[in-house]
């Protein structure tokens, strides 16, 4: 099993040379999905289709009338394209900002005019009643309707009620959501009529159970409000997570040559059923687990119904015990594997379950490439200091390794050599030496980039990627599937560990993992000076503070079925009452007695995905005692 993630961005120095290397030598069992947002990428694929996006730049911004941000944090968790800055230039064109979270975040705090506060995983509840106002309002952009999507009168039915009796109003919602009625009526109202407006929906809400729900009825809303496709409008499923194609691309006839990722083992299984418009993509083959069921693939092996009995797992650019759910699991799932290899640049929480690590170079140490997503760049990293140590770059170790299994002409030219030849396939780029001298090359637009612009001003011969063509507010493909807990339209199910499961007796309250202000994740955990100043806690609100005897600064047991941790609790009326927020990343620190020191969420988290494949980190129960 191999499993790589956010280490690196490179273009050179990545994960992808010892891919290559696999392939090449009976080839290796891999994985698919993203933590970040398969929500997203799920709900995109199967509602947008694949293949035509274009990019969405963050200053369209200033286009809109009204932005709505929603479980979108970008002054902290600052995810591509400079969302905070831009938000600044929104905040002070005096355009209206709304934050649906339920903490009342620095992003909140700095930009927004009003603050909605929502239970965790309960978003698609609140958008689809918001549907609800605007179709028996009669607010909706019947005409886009009609032109661009499919399926609206079947959602259409299931929002009104006619399908299962229960009408999505408004007052429906509030008791799912806890967001008054009032403020949901009034916040659809505005939606629809203030146009163009931004849907801003974040990652977040879909890393819960049933996440690929919020990301869909996001999708659904905008295009009801005709808010898809131009200038101030946004892309729900993308906008944030950004899988759009950014118009920046770096010798790709090259970089695929050193990318051969002819997998010989996912080429001998047939496509997942779900894979969608990504069938013809190695990380559509059903040889491959999602990426949060390793847990389970390496305890129950092929009797489990995973494709392989897996012995030997190869991490790198990843702290996968740390950052999946289920940490104590995955402790367990390890100490069966035979043999562990890490590639890594710090004795992490993972690192120290490894046979053998592999000292990897930081990219201080290394030239390379890397090239902006929704920002809009080419860069060039330059190295600064001699690798430290025994420490060796990816290419250094790919190609040592590839010396020593038989694969003589593995890369056959020189770091430099590569690189030149990357950037002389890129036409944006006349000059390596001034390139490489001036570290940075912004590509100027003349204006924002949409998303589907094309697809809206010319349906014709643009079609959108799904088999009708269109906007699929009803998916046949997902119908087609026939999973449970995933309809065909979008649907507010609930999650398992709501405040309605029966475990919330016991653990009453919901554990949310937002991205950390000071670190990366788990990088950077190890650097005291930014411990000082970020005081990693568990953030309660003052009424379950005040309840549990528990003041600012105490030292709190939080714990359920799948671990205990002690850390110090941060008392602030800046998070809902009931619900509590962990920030990811910190580093799994057991004591003798098996309760983790360190502050590491995933301890509480669990593991296993949605039915659309999403990461479901922000769903939770836990209590909470003074320590
Ligand atoms: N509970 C909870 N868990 C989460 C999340 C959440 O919201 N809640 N978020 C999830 C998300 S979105 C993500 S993307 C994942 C991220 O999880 P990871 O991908 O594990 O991210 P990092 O913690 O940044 O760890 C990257 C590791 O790679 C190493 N590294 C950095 N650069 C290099 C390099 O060039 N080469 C090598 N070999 N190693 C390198 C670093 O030292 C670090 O240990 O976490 C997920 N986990
Ligand atoms: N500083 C810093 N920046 C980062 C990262 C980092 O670790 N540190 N990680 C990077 C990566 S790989 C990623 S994927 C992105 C992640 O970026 P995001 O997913 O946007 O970040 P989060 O902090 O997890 O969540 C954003 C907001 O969603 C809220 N939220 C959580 N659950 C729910 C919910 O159920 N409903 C609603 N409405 N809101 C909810 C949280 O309170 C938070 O304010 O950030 C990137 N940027
Ligand atoms: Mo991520």
């Amino acid at each position: 099993m191999f499993f790589s993630s956010a280490g690196d961005i490179n273009l050179l120095n990545h994960a992808g040379l010892v891919e290559n290397l696999f392939s090449q030598t009976g080839g290796y069992s891999g994985t698919w999905a993203t933590a970040s947002g398969e929500g997203a990428v799920f709900a995109s694929k199967m509602t947008y289709g694949n293949g035509t996006y274009g990019c969405y730049t963050r200053d369209d911004y200033l286009n809109s009338r009204l932005i709505i941000i929603w479980g979108f944090n970008p002054v902290v968790s600052s995810y591509k394209g400079n969302g905070g800055l831009h938000l600044a230039r929104a905040r002070e064109a005096g355009i209206r900002i709304v934050c649906v979270d339920p903490r009342y975040t620095d992003t909140a705090a700095t930009f927004a005019d009003q603050w909605i506060p929502i239970r965790p995983g309960t978003d698609a509840a609140m958008l689809i009643s918001m549907a609800y106002v605007i179709i028996t309002e009669n607010l909706q952009d019947q005409a886009f309707l009609d032109k661009y999507t499919i399926g609206f009168d079947q959602y259409k039915e299931y929002v009104l009620g006619h399908e299962d009796n229960i009408a999505k109003t408004p007052a429906w919602a509030e008791a799912i959501t806890g967001v008054p009625a009032a403020t949901i009526a009034s916040l659809a109202r505005e939606y629809a009529i203030k146009k163009p407006a931004a849907l801003l929906d974040g990652a977040a809400p879909g890393r819960t159970a049933y996440g690929e729900q919020f990301h869909r009825a996001a999708i659904a809303l905008a295009a009801m409000t005709g808010n898809l496709g131009i200038h101030g409008g946004s892309v729900p499923g993308g906008s944030v997570y950004g899988l759009s194609v950014p118009p920046v691309k770096m010798g790709p006839a090259v970089y695929e040559r050193m990318n051969n990722r002819q997998n010989p083992v996912d080429q001998a299984s047939p496509p997942r059923k779900d894979a969608g418009p990504y069938k013809g993509q190695p990380s559509a083959s059903s040889a491959r687990v999602n990426e949060m069921n390793i847990v389970n693939a390496i305890l129950e092996g092929r009797n489990g119904g995973y494709p392989a009995d897996y012995k030997l797992l190869y991490l790198i650019n990843c702290n996968y015990v740390n950052q999946w759910g289920n940490t104590n699991k995955m402790v367990q799932a390890l100490k069966k594997l035979e043999f562990i290899v890490v590639q890594e640049q710090f004795m992490t929480p993972t690192a120290k379950f490894a046979d053998i690590i592999l000292p990897t170079n930081t990219y201080l140490e290394i030239n390379d490439l890397a090239i902006g997503s929704i920002n809009l760049f080419y860069g060039y990293v330059n190295k600064v200091i001699e690798p430290v140590g025994e420490t060796k770059s990816h290419f250094e170790i790919a190609t040592e390794l590839a010396a020593k299994l038989g694969i003589i002409d593995y890369t056959g030219k020189t770091t430099e050599e590569w690189l030149r030849e990357i950037v002389a396939g890129c036409k944006d780029i006349p000059d390596y030496d001034k390139f490489k001298q001036q570290g940075i090359q912004r590509i100027k637009l003349s204006q924002p980039l949409v998303c589907f612009e094309e697809q809206i001003k010319d349906p014709v011969n643009h079609p959108f990627g799904t088999p009708s063509g269109k906007i699929e507010i009803y998916s046949q493909e997902i119908a087609n599937l026939g999973k449970p807990n995933l309809p065909p339209i979008p649907k507010y199910i609930e999650t398992w560990e709501s405040l309605n499961d029966p475990l919330a007796k016991k653990y009453p309250l919901q554990l949310i993992t937002g991205h950390p202000l000071r670190r990366a994740h788990s990088q950077l955990d190890n650097i005291p000076w930014l411990k000082e100043l970020y005081n990693h806690a568990v953030k309660i609100n003052t009424a379950d503070a005040q309840g549990r005897g528990i003041t600012n600064g105490d030292l709190v047991k939080v714990f359920n079925d799948r671990g205990t941790m002690i850390i110090p609790a941060k008392v602030t009326e800046r998070i809902m009452p009931g619900v509590v927020d962990i920030p990811e990343g910190a580093w799994y620190n057991p004591d003798e007695n098996g309760i983790d020191r360190g502050g590491c969420a995933n301890v509480l988290t669990r593991d296993g995905c949605s039915p659309g494949g999403a990461f479901p980190g922000n769903t939770a129960l836990v209590q909470i005692k003074k320590a």
